[in-house]
């Protein structure tokens, strides 16, 4: 009987010793240890012994059980190890191979300009408001200080959707509407970026555009002056068009603001000297800006006896031209993936 058992024994292992896959461990494990199995026969029959070799029997079928059971277990463990480092060795991925190069787009030289003006402005403590392009005439006209069948509504022509909508032909709407909502008649100091639209019709034009204006607003003991509009916008102009730029005030009507001021710039392709550019005068205009006028601080909630403040405006696609020297403005608007593609994103890599 103890041969049988060790026979037993000596035939699993080397049975298990020749498996191949799970599959043939899977098989192997009931043929050796199922119910079946020549052990659970031999347990099965221990009854026909005697009481002295029963438990010597016994306890040496157990024994031989458990470590069939181990090198099972031990070679179950060999295989996955196998199938798993076979498997590893198929997937492998080589990954010094190049890879495909993706193109990528790149950020449109007036979303550039805008994120530049807004960082500059946020950095002198501006918050940055939008508005709705799709303007009420109240918020475009009205509350500007030009009311209906006033002149200067004719200085721009419009895009009227409804009697009552327009296509905003300039960001102010966003001030008359940050002025209103304001009901603390807090002092603020804001600015607005955007699309405005104006029915041009010439080869210099384009009937969308992107404007920035901004508005300071404080109380009149505080004193917001000309000499403050005139720092703000020269720290502007140097940071957009030249580190040496010069402002020149020349007195011009604005609505809006009383006094309105057009605002230059010396010509930063001849330095002032004069030239093609500058139309020989050595300035060019960049800017447009006031003293807000009573008439809109009233109009939108804001006692002028109490507050007084200066706006400005400026046109965001002349100023890529200018700090890009892209020559025709059509570049902007026709997409031309040659044109875009310069300006990719080293510098903010
Ligand atoms: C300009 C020129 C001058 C301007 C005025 C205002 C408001 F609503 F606050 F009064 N916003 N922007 C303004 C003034 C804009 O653009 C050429």
């Amino acid at each position: 009987m103890k041969e049988k058992v060790n026979q037993i024994k000596e035939v699993a292992k080397e049975n298990i010793s020749k498996i191949k896959d799970l599959q043939e461990l899977q098989e192997l494990k009931v043929k050796l240890l199922g119910k079946k199995s020549e052990l659970t026969s031999l347990l099965k029959g221990l009854g026909g012994l005697s009481a002295e070799e029963r438990p010597k029997i016994g306890s040496l079928v157990n024994e031989v059980r458990s470590e069939i059971e181990e090198n099972l277990a031990k070679a179950e463990k060999k295989l996955k190890e196998k199938a798993l480092a076979e498997k590893l060795e198929k997937e492998k991925i080589d990954i010094t191979l190049p890879s495909v190069k993706t193109k990528r787009g790149s950020k449109h030289p007036i979303n550039r300009v805008i994120e530049e003006i807004q960082d500059l402005f946020v950095s002198m403590g501006y918050d940055v408001i939008e508005g709705p392009e799709l303007e009420t005439d109240e918020f475009c006209f009205e509350r500007l200080n030009l009311p209906a069948g006033h002149p200067a509504r004719d200085m721009q022509d419009s895009f009227y959707i409804t009697e009552e909508y327009l296509l905003r032909t300039q960001t102010s709407s966003v001030q008359a509407r940050t002025m209103l909502a304001n009901e603390e008649k807090s002092p603020i100091r804001m600015i607005c970026t955007g699309k405005t639209y104006r029915r041009e019709d010439d080869a210099t034009h384009s009937h969308q555009f992107n404007q920035v204006e901004g508005l300071v607003i404080d109380k009149k003991e505080l004193n917001v002056s000309l000499a403050d509009l005139k720092g703000t916008l020269e720290v502007f102009v140097k940071k957009m068009i030249g580190a040496n730029s010069e402002l020149r005030f020349r007195p011009s009507y604005f609505p809006f603001t009383e006094p309105s001021y057009e605002v230059d710039v010396t010509c930063f392709k001849c330095g002032g000297k004069g030239c093609p550019l500058c139309k020989k005068t050595g300035w060019i205009e960049v800017l447009g800006a006031g003293m807000v006028h009573p008439n809109v601080l009233k109009m939108n909630g804001y006692d002028p006896e109490k507050y007084s403040g200066f706006a400005f405006g400026t046109g965001i696609d002349r100023l890529a031209m200018f700090k890009y020297g892209i020559t025709d403005m059509r570049y902007l608007y026709t997409n031309d993936v040659r044109f875009l593609s310069q300006f990719d994103r080293k510098d903010e890599e």
